[in-house]
Order: structure tokens, then sequence, then C-alpha cells
């Protein structure tokens, strides 16, 4: 038991040595090579990784992904998802999303109908409709629209996905729709996921910690104390053992914080 922790441990250290050593398009672009290589696919990093990135960073994964393996990023992502799913990671790769910060409220509105005529008041549901504007439209625009929507459906959008969607499309929704409400409060969702399971996904909590702290980690923390009614900090320690929790601690800049 202690030798296979210790195992364990180990190797939760050596990669995010590996992955501070690795610039970022480079690292994410690694993930998702690991993510769609050999068989069977780790949707859960596709998701990740390809739904939260902005499109100059997915442009620059891709670009590291095809100079580290000599291919299309794209296509193996295609080559190992399909239907709904892989038209959404398919159009998320094209980087076309709007990233301007202004928002049309009367285009909010239609979209919102939009989203109600394919989902709510649809018997069955038009995937296709909600991959496009989920897809395409910024994020302030996403915004107005999911509050438009909220009044008119009387839910949130994020209800309407749950029960309308299914399987990998439907986690990818939901997380491009918390990334909308706050990309710190996804991350630190994800935090908190891949350590309180039966075994602490490290591969999880190194890829977050270390592609984003240097990038949003102060946002991340409050919306973890907020959240979970700890710090980051305290529930590294209680959670993470020895060797690896010094380094995840000095990384989010806990370290004289916590006691344990
Ligand atoms: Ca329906």
């Amino acid at each position: 038991m202690v030798s296979y922790f210790d195992g364990e441990l180990n190797d939760g250290l050596k990669k995010v040595a590996f992955a501070l050593c690795t610039p970022p398009a480079e690292y994410d672009a690694m993930n998702l090579m690991k993510a769609v290589k050999g068989i069977g696919t780790n949707e859960k990093v596709l998701i990740e990784i390809i739904c939260t990135r902005t499109n100059q960073q997915i442009k620059d994964f891709k670009a590291a992904y095809k100079e580290l393996y000599g291919k299309e990023l794209e296509t193996d992502v295609a080559g190992d998802t399909s239907g709904h799913f892989k038209r959404l990671l398919v159009s998320l790769l094209q980087a076309n999303r709007d990233e301007s910060k202004e928002f049309d409220r009367n285009k909010a509105k239609q979209d919102a109908q939009a989203l109600y005529e394919a989902g709510e008041k649809k018997w069955g549901t038009d995937e296709s409709r909600f991959n496009a504007i989920l897809v395409s439209r910024s994020y302030a625009q996403l915004r107005a629209t999911f509050q438009e929507y909220a009044k008119l459906a009387n839910k949130d959008i994020d209800d309407t996905i749950q029960s309308e969607m299914s399987g990998d499309l439907r986690d990818s929704m939901l997380a491009i729709v918390r990334c909308i409400r706050s990309k710190a409060s996804y991350f630190a969702a994800q935090l908190y996921k891949s350590v309180k399971c039966m075994v602490t996904d490290n591969d999880t909590v190194c890829r977050v910690i270390v592609s984003q702290c240097e990038v949003d980690m102060v946002k991340i923390k409050e919306e973890f104390q907020r959240n979970y009614k700890q710090t980051l900090g305290t529930f590294i320690t209680a959670y993470v053992s020895d060797d690896y929790r010094m380094m995840l601690l000095a990384l989010i800049r806990e370290e004289a914080a916590v006691k344990k």
C-alpha cells in the first residue's frame, strides 16, 4: 500500500516538473496527443483543453501539434470522436469564436429563442443549433443570451443541456457554458473533482495547476474558496501527500499560509 502510494507521488512530481519545463502550447498539444493516441479516447481531456482555450491558444497548440507529430490535430480529433461531439470539437478547433467584448441584446433574445425552440420546445433536440450558437458567439454575447434564455424558458441553459443532451456532447456543452460564466470557477471545479475521487487524478491536477498558475490562479483560488468553503491550499494540504503537495502549494503560492 505504502509503496504503491509512493510510486504515484513520484509519478505526480515527475509530471509537474516536466510540465513546468514545457511551453504552454506544446504542453496542450502533448496532452491532446495522449488523449487520442492508441485505443480509446480521453474525452475529458479533449473537453478540458479544446472547450476552454482562446482562439490564439487554439491556433498555437494546433501549430505545436503539427510541429511535434507531423500531422493535423483536427484530423486526429475527428478520427477519434463521432457525431455532434465531433462536430463541436472540430468547430472549436477552427478558432473562429467572436472575441469582442460587446454584445447585442436583440441578438441575445433571438439566440435564446432559437435555443429554446431547438431544445425545450422540440420533441427531441436540434443539437446542431446549440453547437452553432455555443461555438461562434462571443463570451459577452452568450452571457446576455443565457440571461434572456433564463427569462424565456424559466430555467437555466445548463438545466436544458442536462436534460436535452447526453454523454460527451452534454459534458462539452456544459464546460463551454461554465467557462462563459467563469473560467476560474470551471477550473476550480476541475481541481475539486479530480482530488475528491477515489484515486486522485494527478494528471488533471497537474494539467490545471500548471496551465493556469501563471494565468488565472488568483481568481481560481477565490472561486475555490467561494464554492467549496475552504482555501485551495487547505484542500491540497488535506488530500494530496508530501512532496507532490509541496510542489503544488508552491505553484499556487500558498506555501506560507498552510500548516498541516
Ligand atoms: Ca426537447
